[in-house]
């Protein structure tokens, strides 16, 4: 017992130092550490409520002064691919035809060195870092040339009347498959945060599953291979949380099937990625 107990401890102490390499080891211990949770319940709840409970968490994650640090970055990088000088209100308003070019390619939508390096300097930011979370960083997986030794941060856009096409629900994990990355080099959990989102309205619909119960095929793209899922379920399966701008879900990513809400809003629905590890 004491044996036991000493492990469960060790994993817990790494997972709160933030570097979640014993996340594996941690879960594969979750029958036996329950055994100990008297001792334990307080400090590792939050992670109990995902690695045992519905796969993620809604938190509040980036202040409002944040929020327009964000959207100024956001609105720089579109207007780069785009059109010179657009405002992040303009950003919300761009149709789709307007959008096309960076809808689907996600290089043009990762983030700068420069603006990682911005991101990092704000205060939400440290507080994902000092969180149970951490901030071990994922690499990203470039569309043509794989990993690469950049971190994985991107925003998305979801112009209105779009998104939700049943047959893109994922668990993030297949693509990892799909790009031949090894199991500890993979990504724990995903942080996809609201910048611009009408709750009820848009955002992301999610369920944790067994993966073995689902399979994709894989479709070649000019931006690089994508899963696609195979007899897809139809959206009341999945959970669809109302999320405010500022506010994250942060959720596993070897057993979430997930897919982006059909937008029934006015305006582009703009989120942002982070996969940690
Ligand atoms: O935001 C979306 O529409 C999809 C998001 C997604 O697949 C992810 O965050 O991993
Ligand atoms: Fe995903």
């Amino acid at each position: 017992m004491i044996v036991q107990y000493m492990v469960i401890r060790m994993n817990f102490l790494s997972l709160n130092g933030g570097t979640l390499t014993s996340w594996l080891s941690y879960y594969e211990n979750a029958k036996l550490r329950s055994k100990v949770r008297c001792v334990v319940e307080k400090e590792v709840a939050n992670v109990d409520t995902m690695l045992l409970g519905r796969g993620y968490e809604v938190v509040s994650l980036f202040t409002d002064n944040d929020l327009s640090i964000i959207q100024e970055m956001i609105a720089n990088s579109v207007s780069k691919s785009l059109i010179d000088g657009l405002t992040f209100d303009r950003v919300l308003k761009l149709s789709k035809s307007e959008l096309a070019p960076i809808l689907r390619n996600k290089e043009l939508r990762m983030l700068s060195a420069e603006q990682i390096g911005q991101l990092k300097n704000t205060a939400s930011f440290k507080k994902l870092c000092s969180s149970h979370y951490g901030c071990s960083l994922a690499k990203a997986t470039h569309p043509l040339f794989g990993q690469i030794d950049s971190p994985e941060i991107y925003f998305r856009i979801v112009p209105p009347g779009e998104g939700g096409a049943k047959e893109l629900g994922h668990i993030d994990w297949w693509y990892d498959d799909l790009y031949d990355i090894k199991l500890d080099q993979r990504p724990k959990f995903k942080v996809w945060i609201a910048i611009h989102t009408e709750p009820g309205l848009n955002g992301l619909l999610l369920k944790k599953v067994n993966p073995n119960e689902f399979q994709f095929q894989t479709i070649r793209t000019d931006f690089g291979p994508r899963p696609l899922l195979v007899d897809p379920p139809n959206q009341d399966f999945y959970e669809f949380p109302e999320i405010t701008p500022g506010q994250a879900i942060i959720f596993e990513s070897n057993n979430v099937l997930h897919l982006g809400a059909p937008n029934k809003g006015c305006f582009n629905r703009i989120s942002l990625e982070i996969s940690i590890t």
